[in-house]
């Protein structure tokens, strides 16, 4: 009997040490950690320009489209970067918001959970919301000068085109993550706070360019970071 408590005892001791100085295999203590991704392409940006004839006085008279923006240091701007599998983590669910402001989509791309997009129009001209989807119902509404906001529902995770009909040129993304995300600065960075400790998955997803994932190690309270370049 003896020997069984002392084995128990020091069994318990072990088990103290290990977690106060955090060893690996210590007992799972939960909580959160930070994700810092880099994002590059080495490439040429892609930017193309249009002559706009229609309510110049809200639209300007170029538009500019902007499908691959590369920043200094090859960053690569407007990248999704997410964590699909951190569902339910320290993350708490993001509302989506997309404006139309200036004929153009603002920003251009959004992130969202699943649930209620809001969609401004600050023109005060008449706009069209249609959306391209495969997992959510498609969205084809008029959005007149009046209607200043409308809300749309994005339920299932996707990533949406979104355009609008009266400017054909007007063009904007979507992301409908289940898991926490962020979209890439102009140095192609993005920070994602809350994500659970452990083994995770992490999703890039630029509009052009497709798709990429990594598997990260994330720790309490801690950023860990990783790198991506995407390819043509
Ligand atoms: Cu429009």
């Amino acid at each position: 009997m003896r020997k069984v408590l002392g084995a128990v005892t020091a069994l318990l001791l072990a088990l103290g040490v290990a977690t106060f100085i955090g060893l690996p295999g210590a007992t799972a203590q939960g909580g959160t950690g930070t994700i810092e991704a880099d994002v590059k392409y080495n490439g040429a940006p892609q930017v193309e320009k249009l002559k706009v004839n229609k309510d110049t006085e809200k639209c300007g008279t170029e538009a500019v489209i902007e499908k691959v923006v590369v920043g200094g240091n090859k960053g690569l701007t407007n990248a999704v970067v997410s964590v699909p599998g951190a569902k339910g983590g320290g993350g708490k669910a993001v509302k989506g918001m997309i404006d139309q402001h200036g004929c153009k989509f603002v920003p251009h791309v959004v992130v969202m959970s699943p649930g209620d997009l809001e969609i401004k129009n600050s023109d005060d001209i008449l706009h069209n919301i249609h959306t391209y989807s495969t997992a959510n119902p498609s969205i084809n509404k008029a959005q007149p000068k009046f209607k200043k906001v409308m809300t749309e529902k994005l339920e299932k995770p996707e990533y949406v085109k979104v355009t609008c009909d009266v400017h054909s040129w007007m063009l904007g993304w979507v992301a409908v993550t289940p898991g926490p995300a962020s979209v890439t600065d102009k140095d192609g960075v993005a920070k994602i706070e809350n994500v659970p400790v452990g083994k995770q998955t992490v999703e890039v997803w630029h509009e052009t360019l497709g798709k990429q994932t990594k598997e990260v190690d994330v720790k309490a309270g801690q950023a860990t970071k990783v790198s991506f370049e995407m390819k043509k």
